[in-house]
């Protein structure tokens, strides 16, 4: 490497850099350094918040020096790369994780001791980077975290909002309330602003045909800039680190200067903040589309900004276009990011003046498409109205696709109008709509669902056309994972050593299947001990939180179980507060003596609802209630207390996963495409009280099903129920008497007024969607199971060792390996250590 002016001096100032590992007094060093210059503060008067971003910023200088090499290297080596493309980036915080993967946790955590700190302190004045809604955001960022550690050359890209996810606040009548998420006020230590890398967007505007060509100029409307923001994400124990790139929406100028020349001041500074806001805010829904036009906006920005990214970086190899899917793979999380496919051909087309069937080959070898529900209402469908307002170039361009399309169809299955409907990218009806799964499956070569039953139900139903017109193959599943890192390693640090100790390694960490020589200690009565004094410990460590931020005392030697996931009906809260309140109604109606047979339960809710689901937020309202009267009702003593944790983030739960015993996941069969709290509760050693269902089907198979609690009805036979429920419905106290007393209490005012629920309960009564009367009873027999167990602590304990120790194939680090098998043909391409 030719190093610019004297290398003697480069040579001796790179050195100066250099800290090792090791180095505490180093470490400090450069913590002082930030201190005193970045933050311009003083010894004297450190708080904690400033002693923890100048522990932040120190720790991202040596995540920036091994970004570079990584970048540095892969830019002369040219690998092929892959680009996940998700709108949602749930990253929580990053000083310990990042620490635990440079293996300098320890000199850290020394350093800043004895610069007068407590780690932990610092750990906790981190706010959350919470860009996502739940498990399609968290997802991406252990796909990022595995793509690092496995050495893939790959990058993430994403919107960097400068709002995430709503705050939650519940009121003193249990409502939930949203306040601003401000993550960014005390600034984010963790992202470079890249103001150099920078992309026009335009939208709105009119398109004029070149004749005789496929080729259009589109012009006019209004045009924004996408800035590039870089968080480096460090790999476990390797120097790669991968690159997260995050655009924010910026003003072309900083104000109009015609209209304020004129006088006019709010006219000039109106477009600028038009342009600021595209990327003000997240989405607060998931599984659930809205259709709102600043939405599609934050999609094209995103889109369009990472193409003229990726495309910018491919043209310095100075090679064909048809290379391209040599070089390049897109991984879309779920069709949020599908504009991005009409995007390409509109830039090869218009812009590079590729043939559009030229075009079109080169798309399709690009791109590749991750469903993650099978949900009418999640589904994305634009009004076409709206669409070819903001975006009319693409939309000529996504009837030419579809023309092309329909008529292959045509060729395949002659005189099928009805499938050709079907099939069609456009929705016929006023308005018409744009089908974006439609476009993101043809546009792909690959489409996968994240779990298998998921897979299967994609290709059997939602699909189902689409796989019988391009074939089985271009079909999978990969089913989805988590980082042990974060979700073992970082949450749990006693099981981790426990792990390590009993191992003699920490290579379990990058090859999770090893854990799996651990099932023997299951038997081993010392072991269980330990894992059993661990749980406890970190019930504990929970017991005081609770104790502190909500005043509420838990038993830790009651069961806890856990249901911590956004709030949905499909999900079904229900089912577990309805099971929570026939549980008081029959503690009530005991003798004292019969009191003493209960297990004694704390039951675990977290989760948020979308601002606008009004059910779901009566949900939560019933069970802040319900555990307002339960946990002060000196009948019930230690025997059960509900609790419901506001404003659940990554953060909260690394505090929950670990305190676990039972791992709630009870949504209707057919409908949880996967889930991932399964996994993290799992690997914790939590025991699976679910559904068949997403992939508690494949959890349960590993643990095996004597060591899971499995109940209600099969993901097959759901829609006759559903039918019977509505077209021809019994009483519900003949579906389940159990539940009809329970709704007979709440409607009795047990649990404050009883008609504010109705809207919740009415639907239950009349057609019950989601079968929770249909399933109650089978649920409630999985509680007794769970009960019966309880009661024999080192059986419960052995159970919880082989849940725990089974988990191995639901590593993030195997679905990316399948991903990099089986869908993107690329191959490690590690740092080489000098
Ligand atoms: C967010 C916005 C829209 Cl418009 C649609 C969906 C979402 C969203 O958050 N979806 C989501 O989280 N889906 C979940 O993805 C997980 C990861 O694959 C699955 O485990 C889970 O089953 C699924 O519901």
């Amino acid at each position: 490497e030719v190093l610019p002016g004297d290398p003697e001096v480069w040579k001796t100032a790179l050195k100066a850099e250099h800290v090792d590992k090791e180095d505490t007094q180093a470490v400090a060093n450069s913590v002082v350094r930030h201190v005193t210059t970045t933050l311009a503060r003083q010894a004297a008067n450190l708080d904690d918040i400033a002693a923890y971003q100048a522990t932040a910023l120190s720790v991202k200088d040596q995540l920036l020096k091994r970004w570079n090499e990584t970048t540095t290297y892969h830019t002369k080596h040219a690998p092929k790369r892959v680009y996940y493309f998700s709108i949602e980036w749930l990253m929580g915080r990053s000083l310990d994780n990042a620490v635990l993967n440079l293996d300098m946790r320890n000199t850290y955590e020394t350093a800043t001791q004895k610069l007068g700190f407590n780690f932990e302190d610092l750990l906790n004045e981190e706010r959350d980077a919470a860009l996502g809604n739940g498990g399609l955001g968290r997802l991406a960022a252990c796909y990022i975290d595995s793509m690092a550690t496995l050495n893939l050359p790959g990058w993430g890209y994403g919107l960097r909002y400068s709002y995430g996810i709503f705050k939650q606040l519940i009121s003193n009548t249990g409502e939930q309330l949203e306040a601003p998420d401000p993550w960014l006020d005390r600034e984010n230590p963790w992202e470079i602003a890249r103001i150099d890398v920078s992309y026009p967007i335009r939208f709105y505007g009119r398109v004029e045909s070149i004749p005789n060509t496929s080729r259009a100029i589109w012009s006019g409307g209004t045009e924004c800039l996408a800035v590039a923001y870089d968080v480096p994400v460090p790999g476990f124990a390797t120097k790669n680190t991968a690159n997260l790139r995050l655009w924010a929406s910026r003003p072309i100028q900083g104000f109009d200067l015609n209209s304020f020349n004129a006088g006019n001041y709010e006219a000039s500074v109106q477009s600028s903040s038009d342009a600021e806001n595209i990327t003000r805010v997240l989405y607060p829904n998931d599984n659930m589309y809205a259709g709102k036009e600043l939405r599609l906006k934050q999609q094209y920005l995103w889109c369009s900004a990472s193409l003229q990214d990726i495309l910018r970086r491919y043209q310095k190899l100075d090679l064909s276009w048809e290379q391209l899917p040599d070089y390049v793979v897109i991984q879309m999380n779920d069709t949020h990011p599908t504009i991005s496919i009409v995007e390409l051909m509109r830039i090869l087309i218009d812009e590079e003046e590729v043939p559009y069937d030229v075009a079109w080959k080169i798309t399709t070898k690009v791109f590749a498409y991750t469903n993650h529900t099978v949900l009418p209402e999640a589904l994305e469908k634009w009004p076409l109205p709206l669409f070819e307002n903001l975006l009319p170039r693409h939309l000529q361009l996504i009837y030419q696709i579809n023309l092309n399309f329909l008529n292959d169809v045509a060729k395949r299955f002659p005189g099928d109008m009805d499938r050709i409907r079907r099939m069609s990218i456009i929705e016929e009806g006023t308005p018409k709509f744009v089908r974006m799964a439609h476009l993101a499956i043809v546009g792909s070569f690959k489409v996968n669902g994240v779990a298998e039953l998921h897979s299967q139900l994609l290709q059997s139903t939602i699909f189902r056309d689409f796989v019988e017109f391009k074939g089985r193959d271009s079909f999978t599943n990969v089913t989805n994972g988590i980082t042990p890192r974060r979700w073992l390693l970082q949450c749990n640090p006693r099981l981790a050593q426990l792990i390590t100790d009993t191992l003699g390694s920490e290579h379990w960490l990058v090859h999770l299947k090893q854990i799996a020589q651990l099932l023997p200690m299951a038997d081993n009565a010392q072991f269980r001990a330990a894992f059993r004094e661990i749980k406890n410990e970190n019930k504990t460590r929970l017991a005081e939180v609770l104790a502190s931020e909500l005043n509420i005392q838990v038993d830790i030697d009651s069961v806890f179980t856990c249901q911590i996931k956004r709030l949905h009906e499909y999900k079904r809260q229900t089912l577990n507060i309805f099971g929570v309140i026939l549980r008081y109604l029959q503690i009530k109606k005991a003798t004292p003596e019969e009191r003493k047979k209960f297990v004694k339960h704390t039951a675990i809710f977290a989760g948020k609802a979308a601002p606008g689901y009004y059910i779901a937020k009566l949900v939560i309202r019933l069970i802040v209630n319900v555990s307002k009267i339960v946990n002060n009702d000196p009948d019930v003593g230690h025997l059960l207390r509900v609790v419901f944790i506001p404003d659940y983030s990554v953060s909260v739960a690394e505090v929950l996963v670990p305190a676990a015993d039972v791992s709630v996941q009870i949504s209707t069969a057919g409908t949880e495409a996967s889930g991932t709290s399964n996994m993290k509760l799992g690997l914790n050693g939590a025991l699976l009280l679910g559904t068949v269902d997403g992939a508690n089907i494949e959890i349960a198979e590993d643990v095996g099903e004597e060591n899971a609690f499995l109940f209600g009805h099969l993901a097959a036979d759901v829609d006759a129920v559903r039918y019977a429920n509505s077209y021809n419905p019994t009483p519900l106290a003949e579906r389940s008497p159990e539940l009809a007393e329970v709704f007979k209490a709440i409607e009795a005012n047990t649990f404050g007024d009883g008609h504010i629920y109705e809207p919740l309960l009415k639907p239950i009564y009349d057609n019950d969607y989601y079968l929770v009367s249909n399933d109650f009873g089978s649920y409630l027999a999985a509680e007794r199971l769970v009960d019966e167990l309880w009661r024999d602590q080192e059986e419960w304990t052995k159970k919880s060792i082989r849940t725990a120790f089974s988990m191995g194939d639901f590593t993030s680090d195997r679905s990316i390996q399948d991903y990099a098998d089986s869908i993107w043909s690329i191959e490690p391409d590690p740092v080489p250590e000098n």
